[in-house]
């Protein structure tokens, strides 16, 4: 057996090396069976390319064999106060056995990332560039008291203003500011704002409940608010500041101060939220941000926390994951720039839908974008509202030119058909990205040839809230070979992966034209990683580093015979049937790929003979809403047998009649679909159900029990 000792010239030699088996196929539709579908990089989009695939195979290479050299030249991009040490650019231990698991990115260096987001780019003579353009949940809405968009020079305006103000609040360097906003260009505005002071933000998405903001800004030790007074979401109206009062007197009973009181925008009107009364440490937004007096920057040690963002595990209480201000910096804005192939020319424009409750919503709208220019679309609505048409109107409305979203909306959008779609032109779309999940073959297929009329890439990124930054993704450069639906394929610099057999824990090497499966592992450090949990290091050291030498992310991959990796989901969704392992999300891939079926989640059930069964719980499309029943469960059995293996077809389907339950940020709860597959009708202690975003859906999934096939 040739056994490559080190992952380096395998990720690097798959960076540029076009399998012969990849077809390249014409703009029509390709007749071509879902397997063999490898589509090349659009022409269209590989002639406007900046990147090239020799190019990003060099960076690969250089951020691996001189990380030092490597991200102390991408730090020379930014401001530095103070010039970091260039003789001690990092220091890390990966290794339990040999002291505290630690990371230290820039020492010495002083910096400060709000300042590099805006006041550096006025000064480079960006000032009248769009910063933000807002789009409300209605379309054509406006906003009583906000501007609809901000230049670089009035973001960096405001920001000034509210600095001051949070100042003005007894706020100071290394304090808490917990933020509980919409998804407006003000709740960026804030977290800048934070970060210029050197205040700790620590963003709650809008739709967590009282308890779980209470919990947050207690855990935080929070000495400020800020909030909004509600936002339309849909249909409905959400009294932010509601459960943001509520909130705040709870974490006051549970012994946090709050010292600093509140800031609330008032981002509706009188009609829609008439205006509460406030407390005497309570204030309107538009009543502090009045004098820029008082905004100095602080200048902040590269290793100082820039925020803290709680992201929920399977067990326990959420898990504060801690960024470091230089690190982060660098990271994100390297990320950006590379992975998306720089949306930054002047009629570029950037669209990321997450939240900025979310690490992409930290990364991908709240800084990467700004550390390097960009004009990019904020969207306080949903996709689904008024109807499945908003996105791509937004796309057209405002010449976007590269849309970042998840799988759920993708696979949401699709279960609408293709029409709202095509009756919109998109024309301005270069490139679209996809997070969150595993993407499915079909969704991606549909991605790239409905939505993006194969003229543009489809870009899979892997990554976490404690990654920072996307780690895995296919190259957009010219050359980089075809893509392959599902897989996110390569690592970007600064990553390198590996897989541990999880059995043994021991690494299984990297070796071309052999294919393997395990737990994804990182084996060196880069900038943007966490550094720790706040306030508990050792809940960072058991979670993420029990495994000598690696940093564990809790998802398992394969790595395909060429060496690209294709992550199945996280290591607790592997089901074992008859001693085989099977990832789930294989499974779900094959079911989603029959026309009728939206969307699939698979669990498994204890079984008396094979230890685990596969239960399918399966949402239909509008159109094949009739046909729940025995003989489509049968098909889709044969059709899992066939994509996936013998062993792999689920003994039960269960017709999930609106849908799964999933978390505010968009992932399947499956913890509460196990229970329901294994307890039925009769399922009882769920849990903590507070970070669903729709817990009707549970209801009706246990009421529809019986109707399985
Ligand atoms: C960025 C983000 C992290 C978990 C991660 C993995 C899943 C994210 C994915 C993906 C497959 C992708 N995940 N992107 N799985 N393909 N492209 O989502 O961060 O909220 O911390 O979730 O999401 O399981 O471990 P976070």
């Amino acid at each position: 057996m040739r056994v490559t000792p080190f992952v380096l010239p395998l990720a690097a030699q798959a960076l540029v090396a076009p399998r012969p088996h990849m077809k390249r196929l014409s703009s029509q539709r390709p007749a071509a069976a879902l397997e063999d579908y490898c589509p090349p990089l659009p022409e269209a989009f590989e002639a406007q390319a900046a990147l090239t695939a020799d190019g990003a195979a060099e960076a690969y290479k250089a951020s691996l064999d001189d990380p030092s050299g490597f991200w102390a030249s991408e730090a020379d991009r930014y401001h530095w106060q103070t010039p970091f040490d260039r003789s001690n650019v990092y220091s890390a231990n990966f290794k339990r056995s040999a002291g505290p698991i630690a990371a230290r990115w820039f020492e010495d260096g002083a910096t400060n990332i709000a300042y590099n987001c805006l006041d550096r780019q006025v000064e480079a003579g960006l000032g009248d560039k769009l910063c933000f353009i807002a789009e409300r949940n209605d379309e054509g809405e406006t906003s009583p008291l906000q501007p609809e968009t901000y230049t670089y020079a009035e973001a960096l305006e405001e920001t000034k203003k509210l600095a001051a103000a949070l100042r003005a609040r007894g706020v100071k360097k290394g304090d808490r500011v917990a933020l509980f906003m919409p998804m407006v260009p003000e709740l960026a505005i804030a977290m800048l704002a934070c970060a210029r002071i050197g205040a700790v933000h620590t963003v709650v998405f809008g739709g967590f409940s009282r308890d779980s903001l209470a919990s947050r800004i207690a855990s935080a030790g929070a000495t400020c608010v800020i909030a909004a007074d509600g936002v339309r979401r849909g249909g409905k109206v959400i009294d932010l500041w509601g459960i943001a009062k509520d909130a705040l007197a709870s974490a006051r009973d549970q012994g946090t101060p709050v010292a600093g009181g509140a800031v609330i925008l008032r981002r509706l009107d009188d009609a829609a939220y008439p205006e509460p009364q406030l407390a005497a440490d309570e204030a309107w937004w538009h009543n502090v941000v009045t004098s820029t007096d008082g905004s100095d920057v602080e200048w902040m040690a590269a290793e100082d926390p820039l925020f803290i963002l709680y992201t929920s595990g399977s067990t326990g209480a959420p898990k504060g994951i801690v960024h470091a201000t230089g690190g982060y910096m660098v990271g994100a804005g390297h990320s950006f720039r590379t992975v998306f192939d720089a949306p930054v020319r002047a009629d570029d424009v950037w669209f990321c839908t997450a939240d900025c409750g979310w690490i992409t919503g930290h990364t991908y709208v709240a800084y990467g974008p700004l550390l390097n220019g960009a004009t990019q679309i904020v969207f306080e609505g949903v996709p689904s509202w008024p109807d499945a048409g908003r996105l791509w109107r937004i796309v057209d409305q405002h010449k976007v030119t590269h849309l970042y979203t998840a799988p759920t909306a993708i696979r949401a959008l699709m279960r609408s058909g293709d029409d709202p779609v095509t009756s919109t032109s998109r024309a301005s779309l270069k490139l679209l990205g996809s997070v969150g999940e595993p993407i499915n073959p079909e969704a991606w297929r549909w991605y790239r040839e409905v939505v993006g009329d194969d003229r543009c890439p489809v870009a899979d990124t892997w990554w976490q809230t404690e990654t920072g930054v996307i780690q895995i993704a296919p190259t957009m450069a010219s050359g980089a070979g075809p893509h392959k639906p599902g897989a996110a394929m390569t690592p970007v610099a600064g990553c390198v992966p590996a897989l541990l057999d999880a059995a043994t824990g021991a690494e299984i090497p990297a070796v071309i034209g052999e294919e393997a499966k395990g737990l994804l592992v990182l084996k060196q450090p880069w900038p943007s990683m966490a550094r720790t949990c706040w306030g508990d290091h050792e809940r960072f050291e058991n979670t993420y580093f029990s495994y000598d030498g690696y940093y564990l992310t809790g998802d398992g991959a394969r790595r395909d015979a060429d060496g690209h990796y294709w992550i199945t989901g996280r290591v607790d969704d592997v089901v074992v049937v008859s001693g085989h392992n099977i990832g789930t999300a294989e499974v779900e891939s094959a079911l989603v790929a029959h026309p009728a079926v939206a969307e699939a989640a698979l669990v498994g059930v204890p079984h008396d003979v094979k230890g685990s069964a596969l239960y399918a719980f399966v949402t239909l499309t509008q159109d094949a809403e009739g046909q729940a029943g025995d003989e489509l469960a049968k098909e889709l059995k044969l059709r899992a047998r066939a994509d996936v293996a013998a062993f792999a077809s689920p003994d039960t389907f269960h017709w999930a009649p609106t849908g799964l339950p999933k978390t505010r940020s968009g992932k399947i709860m499956r913890r509460i679909l196990r229970k329901i597959a294994a307890e039925g009708a009769d399922v009882s202690g769920l849990g903590d159900t507070s970070t669903l975003a729709d817990p009707g859906i549970v209801d009706e999934l246990i009421a529809s029990h019986a109707g399985a096939s």
